[in-house]
């Protein structure tokens, strides 16, 4: 919706207060058809409001969306890394690019940048990432971690278990990592991670953790491509999830396993990562950008990858690649 039309309507509503308006009223106050009103209420629902409307009265707003403003997230945060600073937008074309610009200005380690929209939300190797306002969680993360490049995934690993634990700390949903970037819960992508990296030669400057999740859309808010693969949190759960209680938890388990992280490597991430991995001791297939390997997931290496055992019995390391189970 035009952004003028949109405060035009949300303004009309704020001064009616509890009272309803009518399609015509709201029709000659944008100045487009009853019609027009109509698709533009359904947008507000699409995007969380909840709109009363009844006969021959007209409609009046009963909830606005929780929305997660900087401030709100602030409030109740237990971080002194990450989150200790955010950035917070409405609409973006992506958070990766503003958390790329802003890496090169040298933010401080745990800059986050969240938006309520994505216009154009990026997946792994130029996919999209559908990013639909106000009912998810589309954030990047800044971090500056002094390891090697060659260990870079293993952060994606990391961010896995943190949203793992998190999902099931503020709704009990006990959700499960297919390797290496997605979340599922009851089989249908809730969470996609894209790590990316600022680094020269073989240093790292920075790496940009993109964290998306599907909080709380209803199915009808998918497009239809993705209705039968994937899923939000309050589908499964059956209510609406506060995100901003949502962020704060997965920045405090972020932020404890990276300490950890750093101070022991791995290993420890490691051991957590399997109990929450789906595709371990399966037969897959992974999709390189170069060709399709099937074999059984042996595991993962010390250094986050994915070993495939192949019938002749050769194992296979796979550095990138998309896993159908
Ligand atoms: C990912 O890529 O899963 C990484 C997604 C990262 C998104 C975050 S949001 C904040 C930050 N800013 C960005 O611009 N991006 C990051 P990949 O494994 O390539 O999966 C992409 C595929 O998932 C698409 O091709 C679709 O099939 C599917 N998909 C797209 N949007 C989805 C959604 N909202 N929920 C579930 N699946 C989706």
């Amino acid at each position: 919706m035009q952004s003028e039309l949109r405060k035009k309507l949300l303004d009309a509503f704020t001064n009616a207060g509890e009272a309803f308006l009518s399609g015509q009223y709201l029709a000659e106050l944008i100045g487009c058809s009853r019609t027009a009103v109509w698709k533009h209420i359904e947008e507000l629902r699409k995007e969380g409001f909840e709109l009363e409307a009844v006969r021959n009265k007209g409609y009046r707003i009963i909830k606005t969306p929780e929305s997660i403003t900087a401030d709100e997230i602030r409030l109740g945060l237990t971080t002194n890394i990450i989150g200790s600073n955010i950035y917070y937008e409405e609409s973006v074309e992506s958070t990766q690019k503003i958390a790329h610009h802003l890496s090169s200005e040298n933010v401080p380690e745990g800059t986050v940048i969240i938006a309520e929209e994505q216009r154009s939300g990026k997946g792994r190797m130029n996919r999209t990432w559908y990013s639909p306002k106000y009912t998810g969680i589309w954030m990047s993360l800044i971090l500056r971690p002094n390891i090697p490049l060659n260990n870079a995934p293993q952060l994606t690993l990391l961010t896995a278990v943190a949203i793992v634990q998190a999902i099931e700390e503020e709704t009990g949903l006990q959700t499960e990592i297919k390797w290496p970037n997605d979340i599922l819960l009851n089989g249908k992508k809730v969470t996609g991670i894209l790590t990316e990296l600022q680094a020269e030669a073989d240093r790292i400057h920075s790496i940009i953790i993109g964290i998306g999740i599907n909080v709380n859309q209803k199915m009808d808010d998918f497009p239809s491509e993705l209705q039968d693969k994937a899923s939000s949190l309050s589908i499964e759960k059956g209510e609406d999830i506060s995100r901003s209680g949502l962020i704060r938890c997965i920045f405090k388990n972020f932020e404890r396993l990276y300490l950890l992280y750093l101070e022991q490597g791995f290993f420890p991430i490691k051991l957590l990562w399997e109990g929450y991995a789906i595709s371990l001791g399966k037969n897959l297939k992974a999709r390189t950008l170069t060709n399709v390997i099937e074999g059984k997931a042996l595991g993962i290496t010390d250094e986050g990858v994915l070993k495939l055992e192949d019938e002749t019995g050769f194992v296979h390391h796979i550095y990138s690649a998309d896993i159908e189970v």
